[in-house]
């Protein structure tokens, strides 16, 4: 039988480096995102190289996300694979300086969009059973606070210890749960964050030779691809141009 995977967010970044690594090793695919002509295009190219099936709907949208899923025909009852990339950093002022729509937005897409699908989806992955996995893209943020991760960095702080707790839970059935935390990688993730500005773009990624998506997707399919008795649990992963700024200390304290 052939493998299916689910990816959320495949129009851009990661979800697409991934989607196309599936589909060159002959995975069927469901791939999602709300930019519809992009997901289009993406699945017309990848048809080609094997069955896909695009669904166009917003992960924040529950009884969109529920309608979208039910609507899958019979051949994708099963599912071997989930990974729950869809996921967004709205700005990084200090959190005095913050809008809460942006904070909501965060919240809505990288906490609850991650739950709605993988409570969704667990009934066709339980149902594959042995070997089946759910890969959660988590964040550096999620593991070390940097001045403007705040929310950002708590929404994927969320999604390891989520992905942890859901391992528990899964015992017995065969599933198995991975995060991977990346750090910096070159996509439009800095464009959203930033507002669209190209220049704090360039500014982001210059002379850090940053991970690329294909990296992530390679990485994603090596995770997925390990033998059924192995469980990667968390998978952290920075360029080598990356690493810890030490402690801050505030040094105008008086008295
Ligand atoms: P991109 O901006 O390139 O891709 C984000 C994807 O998520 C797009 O396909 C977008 O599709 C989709 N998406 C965003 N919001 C929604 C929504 N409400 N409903 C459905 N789909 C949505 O960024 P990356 O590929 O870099 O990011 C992918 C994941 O990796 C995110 O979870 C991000 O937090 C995480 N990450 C990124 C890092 C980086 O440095 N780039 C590092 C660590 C983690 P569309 O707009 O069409 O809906
Ligand atoms: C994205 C990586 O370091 O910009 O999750 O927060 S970082």
């Amino acid at each position: 039988m052939t493998s299916t995977v689910f990816i959320t967010g495949a129009t851009s970044g990661f979800g697409e480096a991934t989607a196309r690594r599936f589909a060159e090793a002959g995975w069927k695919l469901v791939l999602t995102g709300r930019r519809k002509e992009r997901l289009d295009a993406l699945c017309a190219e990848l048809s080609a190289k094997t069955e896909v099936l695009g669904l166009v709907v917003d992960v924040r949208d529950r009884q969109a996300m529920e309608a979208a899923i039910a609507s899958l025909p019979p051949s994708f009852d099963t599912l071997q694979a989930l990974v729950n990339n869809a996921g967004l950093a709205l700005g990084a002022d200090p959190a005095p300086q913050c809008d809460l729509d942006d904070w909501d937005t965060m919240v809505d897409t990288n906490i609850k969009g991650l739950m709605y699908t993988t409570r969704l989806l667990l009934p066709r992955l339980i149902a594959h059973g042995r070997g089946a996995s759910i890969l959660n893209v988590g964040s550096v943020a999620g593991n070390y606070p940097y001045p403007g991760s705040h929310v950002y960095g708590g929404t994927k702080a969320f999604v390891g210890q989520f992905s942890l707790s859901l391992r528990c839970d899964l015992r017995g059935t065969g599933v198995r749960v991975t995060t991977i935390e990346p750090g910096l990688c070159e996509s439009e993730f800095s464009l959203v964050r930033f507002g669209g500005d190209q220049a704090r773009y360039d500014a982001t990624y210059a002379g850090a030779e940053p991970i690329q998506p294909q990296d992530i997707a390679e990485t994603i399919f090596w995770v997925l691809n390990q033998p059924a008795h192995v469980n990667i649990n968390t998978l952290e992963l920075m360029p080598v141009s990356q690493d810890w700024a030490g402690f801050a200390i505030d040094r105008s304290v008086k008295g």
